[in-house]
């Protein structure tokens, strides 16, 4: 019944014991992680419809998914932090009461994997070995949530051997909760279409996380946002480091310096994109370390030490392209699984702005045919690849570096197409936790809901920050107590400006490496600044525009301070800080009014 068992350890045994009595799965499997079990997953996969095979010829060991159309993103209304009490969990969580939760889910897992295999997933978040990584064992009855976790996740054997005989593990439980009845025929992507029936949740006591009725990306693949986020984030704050929605790049001058910057943009605002950039600045290079999640832990020295815990990409696919992306579009040649895109008639994949022209007729993400007069997208808007990271062409030689690498910079964004100017400076640490709090963003289809919309998503955290974000906050303060000095520094970007009648006002992609030289030059105590009321701005002539075409005007207009949109602003600010009641830190709301102050004068 317990399958081909791989560990001698106890406590894991019982556990997989005990779930397996709850599912009542037909069979058990341990993931070993080899080459060999992830090829025969890919065939069945392939014999049972959730895979086609694409092209060997075009796209080798690569394989394309459709999802249940209920079933595209992350489902952010039933995503639920369920601490002891709810003011721990904060306004930005869904909370519920832990027993309560619990009891509520136990008979939905009562036999929910009847006529599936259980697959028992051991991973690690993080380089084994560092001291930092963390080991879940996720139990699933999805092999589509097996493939991919093997791509983003240091997966299988090596993972129950650094476990050893003692070692403890986080619990994550998910079902993609649909049973099969004897003789019933399986679905190519079995989920509960019910919304109201899926459930993201996590208990970060335990800690554990538990998750039915979705098979897609964040929902299911458990350890990127739920345990290297939500729950590490609890964590995080217990042991002294930070769990932070940002990518990680390395950056060299042309001298030969090279300094680490992470950003914490909100979903789907081009983090991929900026993580592996190709500068169009002559001289200067981008390597990748990592494109969603970093691991933030202060060094002996007391600077900030930032670590991917991932293992892959799970980008968004649509407008990713040679001109966008290119090396994003060289580390899924191979060896990748895509999700939600176009198939084309001679086995390869498509999505719209992918830069080359449409398929004549291809088959679109629902399974139907499609042409590009359809009049519907082909791919869906949330559609995803999942390739190794290893693929990269720039992958920095210390992604894997256990000890992380020293950043230089922060980097808060979003999508704003007014008001917020191309970038600036703050005027301290507390300063750039004030424009991490306020960060926002329209909102994309990384998440089930209208899209286009402004929504405050501080430090790009709102849907992943597992307590109290006014906590939040006070946590991010508190790492000016020791070593000010040593602290990186912090700016907020933002590519996404429009002019009234919607043109970009920056060119974005490899241009942002001008922003990006700025930066380094500040971090020198080079680059030239003007202090204004909303923090240090780029003079005129800061910013290398040589063979750069914006001109001196959308220039002038980017780095402007908009008064009356600040004042707007500063209302909207002022109203989502009022969320978090008692627990937003009084040096936050001092920020507000000196901000204020400093724009009435
Ligand atoms: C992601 C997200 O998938 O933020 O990275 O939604
Ligand atoms: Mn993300």
């Amino acid at each position: 019944m317990l399958g081909q068992c791989i560990t001698k350890n106890e406590s894991l045994i019982a556990w997989v014991k005990e779930m397996t009595n709850l599912c009542q799965p037909t069979n058990v499997h341990w993931c070993d992680g080899s080459d060999e079990e992830y090829q025969s997953f890919c065939d069945l996969m392939v014999k049972s419809g959730t895979f086609t095979k694409l092209n060997e010829n075009k796209r080798p060991n690569s394989y394309l998914a459709r999802s249940h159309p209920s079933d595209v993103a992350r489902v952010e209304d039933r995503t639920f932090i369920c601490s002891k009490t709810k003011e721990e969990a904060g306004p930005n969580n869904n909370w519920a009461d832990p027993d309560k939760m619990k009891a509520e889910m136990l008979p939905l897992y009562k036999g929910c994997m009847r006529g599936r295999t259980l697959y028992v997933i051991p991973f690690c978040m993080g380089p084994l070995g560092s001291p930092i990584a963390k080991i879940g064992i996720e139990i699933t009855d999805s092999l589509y949530v097996v493939a991919n976790m093997r791509i983003m996740t240091r997966m299988g054997k090596s993972v129950i051997e650094a476990l050893g005989e003692k070692g403890t593990f986080i619990q994550c439980l998910h079902s993609v909760g649909a049973p099969l009845e004897p003789g019933q025929q399986d679905v190519p992507w079995p989920c509960e279409p019910d919304p109201a029936k899926k459930y993201i949740v996590h208990f970060p006591d335990d800690p554990a996380v538990w998750s039915y009725g979705s098979g897609y990306g964040g929902n299911a693949l458990l350890g990127k946002k739920c345990i290297a986020l939500r729950i590490a984030s609890n964590v995080a704050r217990k042991e002294g480091w930070m769990a932070e929605h940002m990518l990680i790049l390395a950056l060299t001058n042309p001298a030969g310096k090279t300094y680490y910057i992470t950003a914490a943009f909100p979903s789907a605002c081009g983090k991929t994109n900026l993580a592996m950039m190709m500068p169009t600045l002559p001289g200067w290079k981008v390597r990748c370390l990592g494109d969603d999640i970093a691991w933030i832990r202060r060094g002996d020295d007391g600077r900030l030490y930032a670590m991917n815990p991932e293992n892959g990409f799970f980008g968004v696919a649509p407008g990713t392209s040679m001109q966008s992306n290119p090396n994003a579009m060289h580390s899924m040649e191979k060896n990748t699984i895509f999700t939600n895109v176009v198939l084309t008639p001679d086995g390869d994949v498509w999505w719209e702005d992918m830069g080359v022209p449409a398929p004549e007729k291809g088959i679109d993400w629902h399974g139907n045919e499609w042409t590009p007069s359809s009049g519907t997208k082909g791919a869906h808007p949330n559609a995803r690849f999942t390739a190794p990271a290893s693929q990269c062409p720039v992958i920095d030689k210390d992604w894997e570096n256990p000890a992380g690498v020293p950043i230089s910079a922060i980097l808060f964004g979003g999508r704003r197409p007014s008001t917020i100017p191309l970038v600036n400076q703050s005027f301290s640490w507390e300063h750039g936790v004030f424009m991490g709090s306020a960060a926002g963003s329209e909102t994309t289809a990384a998440a089930l809901g209208a899209s286009g919309q402004l929504r405050r998503d501080p430090f790009a955290m709102l849907p992943f920050c597992g307590y109290n974000m006014g906590d939040y906050f006070g946590y991010w303060l508190t790492f000016a107590k020791e070593n000010r000095n040593a602290l990186p520094k912090i700016f907020f970007v933002n590519w996404f400006r429009k002019t009234a009648d919607g043109r970009w006002l920056w060119p974005g992609y490899g241009e942002n490496s001008r922003v990006l030289k700025w930066i380094c030059e500040r971090v020198e105590g080079t680059g030239k600044a003007q202090e204004t009321p909303i923090g240090y701005l780029p003079t005129p002539d800061a910013i290398d525009l040589s063979d750069c075409k914006v001109s001196a005007e959308d220039m002038a207009e980017l780095l402007k301070v908009d008064k009356e949109g600040w004042i707007k602003e500063i209302e909207s600010i002022g109203q989502n800080y009022a969320r978090y009641g008692a627990h937003l830190p009084a040096a936050l709301t001092a920020q507000l009014d000196e901000l204020k102050a400093r724009l009435n004068k």
